[in-house]
């Protein structure tokens, strides 16, 4: 009974957080070592938002390489402010920031829309 509760609490997880690839590369041992006990890890990114999730939290973005975090892929994210929902539409290219906390939830925050981003 209880197996099988952490179980579907473990699949509800998958489907929040995202991809299984992703997962697995923000559990190799690289990203452990490089963080300190209690500090989350900022990574930075620019990709194309390919579609607002109907859930207004997640954003799917097809992103290039992101340094000592992963490879080019397309994949879902959380947005840390929702707000930031309202600065974006599908197709438009934007950088971001990707917070990794140490125990491995991650999101994005300062998204922008590339033409907004150069100072
Ligand atoms: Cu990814």
């Amino acid at each position: 009974m209880t197996s099988e509760r952490f179980k579907l609490l473990g699949i509800g997880l998958v489907i929040i957080f995202g991809t299984a690839c992703c997962k697995a590369v923000l559990e190799d041992d690289k990203v452990a070592d490089s963080q300190t006990a209690e500090e989350a890890i900022l990574y930075s990114g620019a990709g194309r938002v390919v579609e607002l999730l109907g859930d207004s939290i997640h954003v799917k973005v097809n992103h290039g390489p992101i340094e000592g975090l992963m490879d080019a892929m397309e994949m879902s994210f959380p947005l840390k402010n929702t707000d930031d929902l309202r600065l974006i539409a599908e197709g438009d290219s934007i950088h971001f920031e990707i917070v990794v906390e140490p125990a491995g939830k991650f999101y994005l925050i300062d998204v922008v829309t590339a033409e907004e981003s150069h100072e």
